[in-house]
């Protein structure tokens, strides 16, 4: 008798449990002019994971973008671990980045206008995460590095490029010269893409702790996401930075396809040289505006090292973030002339014709230039100032195809 009590005690708790979830979440989300509002509460709890920090089908290394290979809205499933990764941003410079995936700019995030994304985040800062290392060496916190809960995620060559385009691409091509460092702290993430309440999904996870959460993409762009925790100006400026490209469900024009799409995060870093070899964040030089290096896609000579390319004739899209924290941007392509610009990268901010483009801290632009001949074609911030301290990069250019 006692356990049948007991049974239907709980079996009824069950129930209620379960229809005031299955209420609260029809009360709470809504539509407005077709997008979508009210997402269910975040999570925050501990797991017992070790595996690949990055994990999603369309989550590259920039300047790529992965193709979204389907139909309508799609539902995704992100993770972006924030570990700690020593990387190297200008020839001979080093630092302790607190990033998000491994890489400064983190990982780029692609996904259709109106898809949801249940985005999970592990706080790996106090974990030695080798992200370059055969899975045969790798080594999490000591231990061998394939938790139960990443089985799935592992590919059948037994390393983490199987989890995401981004991991394969990392290994492919390590130009930060990445390696794993701890530095426990604080962190959360604000993804600009996403309309939700911030003390609720941007809230700040410690070392450890594990936050999950849903957001829609309502409007489309190019949308930095950042760390939002005090100093933010530091926890950007440490490399917490990346973009999510929401393309528009009916596209950009049907005037005509691009030929190649590329993504550029221009960013600041503040580093003063250290005691050791490691340089370090200079806080003063932060609040006084005053960076030691002004990147694009995180290293002041990658886009000359390994420059964008195309041919002659062709049409190439730039899906352009400045990602700050602080500086402005006047992003311009010595020799060429953006044919059509779109403004955050909203289909309907459309402008023609434009020589330099001015993007503030955290805004963007998708911009069209056709390719005029072959050539060296440098992408710069006209701000020249940036530019001496490395806002540059080359995009080579082929003969036309005919
Ligand atoms: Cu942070």
């Amino acid at each position: 008798m006692k356990s049948a009590i007991t049974k239907f005690t709980l079996l009824t708790a069950l129930l209620m449990f379960g229809m005031t979830s299955i209420l609260s979440a029809q009360t709470e989300e809504y539509k407005i002019d077709g997008m979508t509002f009210g997402m269910p509460e975040a999570k925050v709890y501990t797991e017992d994971y070790n595996g690949s920090p990055v994990v999603g089908e369309y989550i590259t290394q920039a300047p790529n973008l992965a193709p979204l290979d389907y139909e309508g809205n799609k539902h995704h499933e992100v993770r972006l671990d924030i570990i700690v990764q020593e990387v190297e941003v200008a020839s001979g410079v080093r630092y302790q980045a607190w990033t998000f995936g491994g890489s400064v700019p983190g990982p780029v995030i692609h996904v259709r206008e109106g898809d949801r994304i249940t985005f999970t985040m592990k706080n790996r800062s106090d974990e030695m995460v080798e992200i370059n290392e055969p899975m045969s060496q790798m080594r999490v916190n000591g231990k061998r590095a394939m938790g139960p809960s990443d089985l799935s995620a592992v590919n059948k060559d037994g390393d983490w490029t199987g989890t995401s385009p981004y991991m394969k691409q990392m290994r492919e091509n390590n130009y930060q010269k990445n390696k794993a460092g701890i530095m426990p702290m604080p962190h959360s993430m604000d993804f600009h893409a996403g309309t939700v309440a911030k003390d609720d999904k941007w809230r700040t996870v410690g070392p450890g702790e594990t936050i999950t959460f849903d957001w829609v993409a309502n409007y489309p762009g190019t949308y930095i996401y950042h760390c939002g925790t005090p100093s933010v100006l530091m926890h950007t400026a440490m490399g917490q930075h990346g973009v999510v490209v929401v393309s528009p469900k009916d596209g950009y024009t049907e005037d005509y396809e691009v030929d190649r799409e590329y993504v550029i995060v221009q960013s600041e870093y503040y580093l003063t040289k250290g005691d050791g070899d490691l340089y370090q964040f200079d806080f003063d030089a932060a609040y006084n505006n005053d960076p030691s290096h002004v990147v694009f896609n995180g290293h002041q000579t990658i886009l000359h090292d390994q420059p964008l390319k195309a041919n002659a004739g062709e049409r190439v899209r730039f899906h352009f973030s400045n990602n700050g924290p602080s500086g402005t941007s006047s992003f311009h392509v010595i020799g060429g002339i953006f044919d059509r610009v779109w403004l955050e990268g909203h289909p309907a901010n459309e402008m023609r014709g434009m020589q330099t483009v001015l993007i503030g801290a955290s805004g963007s632009a998708t911009l069209d230039m056709i390719v005029p001949e072959e050539g060296k074609y440098i992408l710069i911030d006209h701000e020249f100032v940036d530019a001496e301290k490395g806002a540059t990069g080359t995009l080579k250019a082929g003969p036309r195809k005919k």
